[in-house]
């Protein structure tokens, strides 16, 4: 049984976040792992706090568990939807894509647990300082908006500098990746890429086949030039990407190309000329499963890792 600080933080019985995905992640997947004891997520994503509301209303009649609401602090409503979350007190917020430090004291009056993603140890310190009750640290090998440091360098040199527990996300779908997190002072993992294939999860089935499909080198960075780098897998809308980048194009044409992509891909299951957001994991997600058997099977493997590697100690492994 692995139990870490995280699950007495947050009354979860496995150290496991479900990623907030935008247009993605819905009541329907974050119940499901929530009732499976790992944290669900929902993200709001571009949506309105009404919009978000139908999603926790729903997630509350399908589970007692513990849940989370993903911030992506880009997002033009983001105020409007961080107000909403205070009033229904939501157990979790989670936050990316910026700095949550203007809520910080209204989310904390409503006693909601905080949860930061910090893409530099620098950001984790600040985080800390204004009460942040843990940090994620997602490396760049994962799906969506990304960071510059791998998941791999960020996770040790943040444990080092914080008090409080880190989550370790980006490049994890199996329990070798939750063994590593762990290995690296992690003491929870959040896992976007393999949860896209759950049979819980309602993105479209062409969004799915394509995660099924791909192997190691299957994604690309969009939009590196925007200050926005969106992970994806590679298609045709990546293509026109490169074609931007060749003629150095402005900002606004990026912008312009871009509008809408998720949705595309994700709700209308355009998978050639969507934006197809996924981790550099996703060679490893070969199969659709349940939440329960996907959380189940990732923490039996990294039971097995975990006692398995004190047989490297004294050289006893054949
Ligand atoms: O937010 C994510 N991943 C996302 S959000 C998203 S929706 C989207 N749609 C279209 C275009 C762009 C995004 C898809 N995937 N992950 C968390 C994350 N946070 N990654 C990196 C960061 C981050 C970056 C900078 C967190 C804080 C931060 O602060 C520095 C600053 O400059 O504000």
């Amino acid at each position: 049984m692995i139990k870490t600080k995280i699950c007495s933080l947050l009354n979860i019985e496995y150290p496991i976040f479900q990623g907030g995905m935008a247009q993605i992640s819905d009541a329907n997947l974050a119940a499901a792992v929530s009732e499976a004891g790992g944290l669900g997520i929902i993200a709001a994503g571009n949506n309105t706090s009404e919009v978000l509301k139908v999603e926790i209303d729903k997630i509350r009649s399908l589970t007692d568990k513990p849940f989370g609401v993903n911030v992506m602090l880009l997002n033009v409503h983001a105020k409007e939807i961080s107000e909403f979350l205070a009033v229904e007190k939501v157990p979790v917020i989670i936050t990316g894509a910026g700095n949550p430090g203007v809520y910080m004291k209204m989310w904390k009056e409503a006693n909601i647990k905080v949860i930061p993603v910090a893409p530099s140890v620098a950001y984790a310190k600040h985080f800390e300082k204004i009460g942040a009750d843990a940090v994620i640290c997602e490396g760049t090998e994962a799906g969506g908006h990304i960071g510059e440091l791998t998941t791999m360098c960020l996770t040790p040199q943040v444990v080092d500098a914080v008090n409080i527990p880190v989550i370790a996300a980006g490049g994890i779908a199996d329990g070798r990746g939750i063994a590593a997190a762990f290995s690296l002072g992690a003491e929870g993992v959040q896992v976007g890429t393999r949860f896209l294939t759950a049979y819980e999860c309602n993105v479209h089935q062409n969004y799915k086949n394509r995660v099924l499909k791909a192997n190691d080198t299957d994604t690309a960075v969009t939009g590196r030039k925007t200050g926005h780098p969106v992970r994806v897998l590679k298609n045709k809308l990546v293509n026109q990407f490169k074609e931007l980048d060749k003629m150095n194009a402005e900002i606004e044409e990026y912008e312009n190309l871009g509008r809408r992509r998720l949705y595309i891909a994700a709700v209308d299951g355009d998978v050639d000329y969507g934006s197809v957001m996924s981790g550099q994991i996703a060679g490893l997600v070969n199969k659709e499963q349940s939440c329960k058997d996907i959380i189940n099977e990732m923490f039996g493997e990294a039971e097995k890792i975990i006692n398995n590697l004190n047989s490297y100690l004294g050289g006893c492994n054949e």
